[in-house]
C-alpha cells in the first residue's frame, strides 16, 4: 500500500513538473502517452500489431505535429545516420489503407488520419510492390519520414503506444488534491 501511494505521489510530481504521463521503465513519456521503440526484432506489420497488444499497448498513432516531431526525433536518436542499420530500419505505425486504397485509418481507433506528414519529396505514399504498400512506417533510409510499406515484409520494428498510468483526465492532479 505504501509503495503504491509512493508511486502515485511520484507520478503526480512528474505530472505537475512536466505535464507528462507516468510511464513504466523503458517507455518514453510524451503528453498523455507512453511510447516503446521495440527494436529487438524485425517484424511484419501484423506481428508488430500483436507485439504491441502483448505489451497492453497499440501500434502507435500520430495525431498531432508535436507528437510526430517527438517520435521522429527519438527514432533519429536511436539510430545513427548513414549507417546500414539505420538505412534498413523502419518503425511500423498503426495505420493502414488495406481496406480501401488511399483511405488511411488508424487501426486503434478506426478513424481516418486527421494529421498526415508523408514524405512528399519522395512521392509518398507510392503504393508500390503491385499496389501492396498498405502499412504506415517511419523509414530510416529517409530520415524517418512517413512512407507506406509492404505489410507482409518482416523489415520493421514496432513502435508501441499506450496511455500514461494516470491518463489525460486530470486524475493525477485530483489524486493528490
Ligand atoms: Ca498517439
Ligand atoms: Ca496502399
Amino acid at each position: 500500500m505504501d509503495v503504491i501511494l509512493a508511486v502515485i505521489a511520484f507520478c503526480s510530481l512528474i505530472l505537475i513538473a512536466e505535464g507528462n504521463s507516468c510511464c513504466q521503465d523503458g517507455w518514453l513519456p510524451y503528453e498523455d502517452s507512453c511510447y516503446y521503440f521495440y527494436d529487438e526484432k524485425r517484424l511484419n506489420w501484423n506481428q508488430a500489431l500483436t507485439s504491441c497488444k502483448n505489451k497492453d499497448a497499440y501500434l502507435a498513432t500520430i495525431e498531432t505535429n508535436n507528437e510526430n516531431r517527438f517520435l521522429m526525433h527519438f527514432a533519429r536518436k536511436l539510430f545513427r545516420p548513414d549507417t546500414d542499420y539505420r538505412n534498413t530500419t523502419i518503425f511500423w505505425l498503426g495505420a493502414s489503407d488495406a481496406d480501401i486504397e488511399g483511405i488511411w485509418k488508424w487501426v486503434a481507433t478506426d478513424q481516418q488520419l486527421n494529421f498526415q506528414d508523408w514524405d512528399v519529396q519522395n512521392n509518398q505514399p507510392t503504393n508500390l510492390h503491385d499496389n501492396h504498400e498498405d502499412c504506415l512506417a517511419l523509414s530510416g533510409a529517409f530520415d524517418f519520414k512517413w512512407h507506406d510499406g509492404e505489410c507482409d515484409l518482416d523489415t520493421g520494428y514496432a513502435l508501441c503506444e499506450k496511455q500514461g498510468a494516470l491518463g489525460s483526465t486530470g486524475a493525477g492532479i485530483s489524486a493528490i488534491g
